[in-house]
């Protein structure tokens, strides 16, 4: 069982789209077990994108994260950190396919409304980043046992 970090960034939320994201993510079975609309402030932005700080546009890329407000949240399943970046689809979206979030609603690409946690120790770093760890709750979903 694995956890990961997702977050609706700026663009998503303005565009009215954290219902869909979150829908897609239930269907599939995973489970929500933190969730929350938030301010991001540039420390933990910095943090949060540490491995582009060398990149040409990490300044952008901070800039965009707290330009309004993001929807963290944190879901837990097998495999739920590979799995939901095939849902989120490839971060350019001339790549991204239909049938995936960033394929299905994103049209530009740094705008691609969607951040996945890439391995679990960057899981547990963009978690521990974003949540209190009371902030996470385990509970049993009867629904697991036939997913
Ligand atoms: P994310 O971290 O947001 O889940 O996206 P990702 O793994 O698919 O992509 P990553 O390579 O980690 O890049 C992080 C985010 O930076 C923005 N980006 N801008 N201007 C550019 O050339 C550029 N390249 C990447 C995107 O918003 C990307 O999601
Ligand atoms: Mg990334």
């Amino acid at each position: 069982m694995q956890r990961t970090y997702l977050m609706v960034k700026p663009d998503g939320v303005q565009r009215g789209l954290i219902g869909e994201i979150v829908a897609r993510f239930e269907r599939k079975g995973f489970q929500l077990v933190g969730a929350k609309l938030m301010q991001v402030t540039r420390e933990q932005a910095e943090f949060h994108y540490e491995e582009h700080k060398e990149k040409a546009f990490f300044g952008e890329l901070v800039d965009f994260i707290t330009s309004g407000p993001v929807f963290g949240m944190v879901w837990q399943g097998d495999d739920v950190i590979a799995l939901s970046r095939l849902m989120m689809g490839k971060t350019n979206v001339m790549d991204s396919q239909p049938g995936t979030i960033r394929g299905d609603f994103a049209a530009h690409t740094p705008k691609n409304l969607i951040h996945g946690s890439d391995s679990p120790e960057s899981a547990e770093r963009e978690i521990g980043n974003f949540f209190k760890p009371e902030e996470l709750l385990g509970y049993d979903k009867a629904i697991n046992r036939w997913i």
